[in-house]
C-alpha cells in the first residue's frame, strides 16, 4: 500500500532527489536552496516556468563579481551521493553563453564528489531546457548538496532564472522520471503482488479542491502543478498516475487504484447530485487508463507515451469512508460510483473502503470486496487470529492497511520490534487460513524518509547517507510470507492448540510450506510431518522481544538452513520467532 507519507514518494522511492524544485505546496519559499558566492536568490513568480510551475529561482549577481557563483539545493535532508551516474535536468532563462558547472559537494566538508561542465546558450526571453549526466564518487554520509555554478563575470549586475532542477541517480528499469533503483529493488525483494495507491489519506484532500487529481499528475512533469499533500508537505506529483502504473508493470503487481469518493479530511463531504461531476471525472480517468486511443482520454494516454491500455482491473472507492464523518453517506456515494463504473466496465472488481456494515449499502452488489484496516498492539493482532474464521463467505476481504503500532503497554512503536512483527505474523497466518475470502493484505505505511517521518512504524526506510535502506523486522516477515506461497491451503492435524505457536500449511506443485510464529517468551520445538517429503529449508527470523533493526544497524534478518528427513522435520522456534519450512 503506497501513498506519499513520510516523504515516501518525493524524497523516498521516486528517483528525483532535489527538493522544492517546482516551488509547490502552500508555502515553499526558498526551502532547500542556498546562495553560493556574491549573489542573492529568490522565488520569482514573475518568471513562471509553465502554467503549472508558477515560480522559478532568480539568481541576482552583484555588480563587479567575478569567479563562479550560483546556488545549491540540499535535497531531502541531504542529497544521496553514491558512486554512480546521475541524470540532471534544468531550465535556464537570461542572457548567458558559456560554462555551467554542476557539482555534488559535501555541505560541511566541501569535498567535491562530482563536477561536470556543460556549455549553455541561454535565451533572455524564454526558458531553455538542458539535460546532462555525470559520474560521481561516493560520499561517506548524507550531508551533501547539489550545486549549479556559472561565470559571474558574464552576469554581474544582472540575473539568471532557473526552473525545475532535477537530479536522478539510476532509476528502476531505467525509466525516465522513474523510481530510485536501489529503493525500488529493495521493495521488489518482497515480491509484492499488488499496489494500492495513491492513498490512503493523501487521496482525500483537506477540501474537495485539494484532493489528489489524476489529471494533474500526468504528462510532462513541467506541466504538473503538484499540491499540498494531506500529510502537510508539498507533493510534486512527479510520481503520478502513469508512474504508479509503470511501477506496477515493472514489479509484476496488480494495480489497485483508489478513486475519490467525496470524503475529505475535515473539509466536508460531497454526495448526491453534487457528486455527479466527480463521478464523471472517475469515468474520464478510466477512459485514460483503459480507453482505445480513438477516445479523448485514451488519445491523451498515447500522447503521454503509453499506447497500450493499462491493465487496471480493481478500483477502490475512497479511503476509510467509515470514519471522518463519512459513514452516513457512504452507502449512497458508493452505490453512485459503483453503478457508474459497473455499467461501463462490468469486469472491474470494485472494492468498498470499509467493512463496517452500518456504512455500506444494505445489500452489497455481488462481486464487491470490502477493505479493513488495523493499527493495533501485538496482543490485539494475536486476538484477531480468528477474525475471519466465521465471517460470511459472500464478499471477499482486502486487509488494505495493517501494522503493529503500539506496544502492549500502549506506548508508540517507532521501530517495528520482534514482538510486534510476530503479532503481525500470527494475524497473517489467520489471513492465509482464510484465503478463500481474504484476497489481499498490505502492511502500511510502506516507506519513510527517517528524517521526515510523521507516522511510525514503516515497513522500510532510508535517509540521504549511503547504505541507509533499512528493512524493519516486519519487512522481513512480509518477505518470508510473500516469497513462500503455496497455491492451496492444507488442513493440519495437531496434538496441541494454537498459542503460543501458530501455523498454516500450503502446497504448490511438490513444495509444501509451513509458516510458523512463536508469539511467546520460551523456545518451542515443533515436529512437522509431511508424508513423502525429504528435504528443503527452514528460514527463521528471531530476536529479543523488543529488538528492532535500525539504520546502519540491521541485526535481525532471516537465517536459512537446510533440512532433510523422511517426512518428519524438527523446527526449533526461539522465543519471538517467525519461520517458514519449505520442503519437497
Ligand atoms: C542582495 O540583497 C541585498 C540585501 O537586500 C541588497 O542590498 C543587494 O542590493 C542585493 N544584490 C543584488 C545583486 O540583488
Ligand atoms: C569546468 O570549468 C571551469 C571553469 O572554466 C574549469 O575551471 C574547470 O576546470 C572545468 N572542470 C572540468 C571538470 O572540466
Ligand atoms: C482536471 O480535472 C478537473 C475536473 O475534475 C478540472 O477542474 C481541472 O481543470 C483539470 N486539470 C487540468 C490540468 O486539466
Ligand atoms: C478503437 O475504436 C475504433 C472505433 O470504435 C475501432 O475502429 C478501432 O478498431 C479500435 N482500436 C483498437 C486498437 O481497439
Ligand atoms: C472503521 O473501520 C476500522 C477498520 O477498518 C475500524 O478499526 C474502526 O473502528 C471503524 N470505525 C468506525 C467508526 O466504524
Ligand atoms: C466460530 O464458530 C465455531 C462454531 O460455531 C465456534 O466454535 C467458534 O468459537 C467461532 N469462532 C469465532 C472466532 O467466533
Ligand atoms: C545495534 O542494535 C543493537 C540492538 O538491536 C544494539 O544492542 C547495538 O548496540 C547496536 N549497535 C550499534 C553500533 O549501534
Ligand atoms: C525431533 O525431535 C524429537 C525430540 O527431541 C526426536 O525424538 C526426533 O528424533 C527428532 N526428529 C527428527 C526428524 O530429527
Ligand atoms: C513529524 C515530522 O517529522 N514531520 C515532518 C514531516 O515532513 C515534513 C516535511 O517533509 C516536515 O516539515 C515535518 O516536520
Amino acid at each position: 500500500m503506497f501513498e506519499d507519507i513520510n516523504n515516501s514518494g518525493d524524497g523516498g522511492i521516486h528517483g528525483q532527489v532535489l527538493k522544492n524544485n517546482g516551488f509547490q505546496g502552500t508555502n515553499p519559499g526558498l526551502t532547500a536552496y542556498a546562495a553560493i558566492g556574491n549573489v542573492n536568490i529568490s522565488q520569482d513568480t514573475s518568471n513562471p516556468l509553465s502554467t503549472a510551475i508558477t515560480s522559478s529561482l532568480k539568481v541576482s549577481v552583484t555588480s563587479g563579481t567575478t569567479g563562479y557563483v550560483g546556488f545549491a539545493n540540499t535535497g531531502y535532508n541531504g542529497v544521496p551521493v553514491l558512486e554512480t551516474t546521475y541524470a540532471n535536468y534544468f531550465w535556464i532563462k537570461g542572457t548567458y553563453s558559456g560554462t555551467i558547472t554542476l557539482q555534488l559537494v559535501g555541505s560541511e566538508s566541501g569535498i567535491v564528489y562530482a563536477s561536470h561542465n556543460i556549455t549553455v546558450d541561454s535565451d533572455p526571453t524564454t526558458f531553455t531546457y538542458y539535460e546532462t549526466s555525470f559520474r560521481s564518487t561516493e560520499s561517506p554520509d548524507g550531508n551533501n548538496e547539489w550545486q549549479l555554478l556559472f561565470d559571474a563575470t558574464e552576469v554581474a549586475g544582472s540575473s539568471l532564472n532557473f526552473g525545475l532542477v532535477q537530479l536522478f541517480p539510476p532509476t528502476y528499469h531505467n525509466r525516465y522520471n522513474g523510481l530510485r533503483d536501489d529503493v525500488a529493488s529493495f521493495l521488489a525483494e518482497i515480491e509484492p503482488s499488488f499496489l494500492r495507491f495513491p492513498g490512503g489519506n493523501n487521496l482525500e484532500g483537506a477540501s474537495p479542491g485539494d484532493r489528489w487529481k489524476w489529471n494533474e499528475t500526468i504528462g510532462p512533469v513541467v506541466d504538473r502543478p503538484g499540491r499540498e499533500g494531506d500529510w502537510t508537505y508539498p507533493n510534486t506529483d512527479a510520481l503520478g498516475l502513469d508512474e504508479y502504473l509503470y511501477w506496477c508493470e515493472d514489479m509484476g503487481m496488480t494495480p489497485i487504484l483508489a478513486v475519490w469518493s467525496g470524503l475529505t479530511l475535515g473539509g466536508g463531504i460531497i454526495s448526491g447530485s453534487a457528486l455527479g461531476p466527480y463521478v464523471d471525472d472517475i469515468l474520464n480517468e478510466l477512459e485514460y487508463l483503459l480507453g482505445n486511443t480513438s477516445t479523448t482520454y485514451g488519445a491523451l494516454r498515447a500522447k503521454n507515451g503509453r499506447v497500450n491500455p493499462w491493465p487496471v482491473s480493481h478500483i477502490e472507492v475512497g479511503n476509510e469512508d467509515n470514519i471522518s464523518g463519512g459513514c452516513g453517506t457512504y452507502a449512497s456515494r458508493f452505490t453512485q460510483i459503483y453503478e457508474a463504473i459497473h455499467d461501463q466496465y462490468p469486469d472491474i472488481t470494485v472494492i468498498a473502503s470499509t467493512t463496517s456494515s452500518s456504512c455500506l449499502p444494505a445489500t452489497l452488489p455481488s462481486g464487491v470486496w470490502t477493505d479493513i484496516h488495523h493499527y493495533e498492539s501485538p496482543n490485539t493482532f494475536v486476538s484477531l487470529f480468528n477474525e475471519w474464521d466465521n465471517w460470511s463467505r459472500d464478499h471477499p476481504i482486502f486487509v488494505g492497511e495493517y501494522a503493529s503500532t503500539t506496544g502492549n503497554d500502549g506506548s508508540t512503536t517507532y521501530w517495528s520490534n520482534m514482538q510486534g512483527s510476530c503479532g503481525e505474523a500470527v494475524y497473517m497466518i489467520g489471513l492465509e487460513r482464510n484465503s478463500d475470502i481474504v484476497k489481499m493484505a498490505s502492511f502500511a505505511p510502506l516507506l519513510e524518509h527517517f528524517d521526515l517521518a510523521e507516522w511510525s512504524p514503516d515497513l522500510f526506510g532510508l535517509d540521504s547517507s549511503p547504505d541507509s535502506i533499512t528493512g524493519s523486522t516486519s519487512y522481513y516477515v512480509q518477505k518470508l510470507f510473500s516469497t513462500n506461497r503455496g497455491s492451496t491451503v492444507l488442513p493440519v492435524t495437531s496434538d496441541s492448540a494454537f498459542g503460543p505457536v501458530y501455523w498454516v500449511a500450503s502446497v504448490d506443485k511438490s513444495t509444501y510450506y509451513v509458516k510458523l510464529a512463536n508469539y511467546g517468551s520460551s523456545e518451542e520445538l515443533v515436529t512437522i510431518e509431511i508424508e513423502g517429503t525429504t528435504a528443503g529449508t527452514v528460514q527463521l527470523l528471531s530476536g529479543e522481544e523488543l529488538d528492532s533493526n535500525y539504520p546502519h544497524n540491521v541485526t535481525i534478518t532471516p537465517q536459512r538452513s537446510d533440512v532433510s528427513g523422511s517426512g518428519s522435520f524438527n523446527v526449533t522456534l526461539p522465543a519471538w520467532a517467525v519461520a517458514v519450512l519449505a520442503v519437497s
